[in-house]
């Protein structure tokens, strides 16, 4: 028996869209010690002391800073487990996110 090989139909095509990434923003506060967010980096966002310095340095100064951007559920359960990781020594520490435009 000969199989009939037919061309996909175009209106079987789907098209996806790639998933909207999302920002992780790391805002500034007056309490936070400078060791300890430069450690949070490091530990949620696997981040060379380097690197963490210079967010860390740029939140302090500027008051925000993008640390990273992921899928939303990487992004939000990434700054929740940061702020969690400052809010367990008692410190205003936060972590948000917001959708890339
Ligand atoms: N501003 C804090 C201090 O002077 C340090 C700090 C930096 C806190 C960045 C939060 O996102 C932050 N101890």
């Amino acid at each position: 028996m000969t199989d009939i090989i037919t061309k996909p139909n175009v209106k079987d095509e789907i098209e996806v869209e790639r998933p909207r990434l999302h920002k992780v923003i790391l805002d500034n506060d007056d309490y936070t010690p400078r060791e300890f967010v430069v450690m949070v980096l490091k530990a949620e966002f696997r981040m060379t002391e380097d690197e963490a310095y210079k967010v860390m340095i740029t939140a302090h100064r500027r008051g925000v800073c993008v640390v990273a951007v992921y899928t939303r559920d990487v992004a939000e359960t990434k700054a929740t487990r940061a702020t969690d990781l400052g809010r367990a020594k008692g410190y205003p520490l936060m972590f948000t996110t917001e959708p890339e435009e």
